[in-house]
């Protein structure tokens, strides 16, 4: 193979890379709460600066901890919620967005003890509220994914969870596997992979 159809071979691989990877990318950074690692068996609370990508008060990491197991990896985060203290606990994480770019978002959720435990999710668009969904419909015996669409309206967007009811006894809700993607139809994927060989065929010409 001579250096001119290797370079070649290189560079349509890193267009079809270069393409391929904003449909996939979770911009949600330690969306699966697996870092810090909690040994196996434990729950440890950290302070937001601990856990990387996420701010809030009181963040806990569980791992496979009393007969509750992930969805995703091995870890997941407890949005803690103090029975008839009256203290609701958030946890948040600010994305970049790009305005009037459509994101698909999901999450998977489970109530940690009753049914009447419920949170609030919140998109928030460089600080104001936009829109928010109660989830309070959920049990104990199992994950349940939430998923959704939205289009930006501005260059960053808070992804926030509030526990809602801890006036009423509620304890936490466990949360794991949080994504934002790009959303991009199977056409427009079937159109950029299109590209990447356009991109191919004029480097071999070159
Ligand atoms: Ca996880
Ligand atoms: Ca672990």
């Amino acid at each position: 193979m001579s250096l001119f159809s290797r370079l070649a071979g290189l560079s349509a691989f890193t267009m079809l890379f270069a393409f391929a990877t904003p449909a996939s990318a979770n911009l949600v950074v330690n969306g699966g709460f697996e870092n810090p690692d909690v040994a196996s068996g434990t729950w440890k609370s950290f302070d937001s600066s601990d856990v990387a990508g996420w701010d809030g008060s009181r963040i806990e990491i569980w791992d496979n901890y009393n007969g509750e197991t992930a969805h995703e990896g091995s870890q997941f985060a407890e949005l803690n919620s103090d029975p008839y203290t009256g203290s609701a606990f958030s946890i948040y994480q600010d994305i970049e967005t790009v305005i009037g770019e459509t994101y698909d978002v999901s999450f998977a959720y489970q109530a940690r003890q009753s049914e009447r435990e419920s949170f609030e999710f919140a998109l928030i668009p460089d600080g104001s509220v936009a829109s928010t969904w109660l989830l309070d419909d959920h049990t104990t015996s199992g994950w349940s994914i939430f998923s959704g669409s939205f289009i930006a309206s501005a260059i960053n967007t808070r992804l926030m969870f509030t526990s809602v009811t801890p006036e009423t006894g509620t304890i936490g809700n466990f949360l794991d596997d949080v994504k934002v993607i790009v959303s991009v139809p199977e056409p427009g994927t079937l159109a950029l992979l299109g590209l990447g060989l356009m991109g191919m065929g004029l480097s071999r010409r070159r």
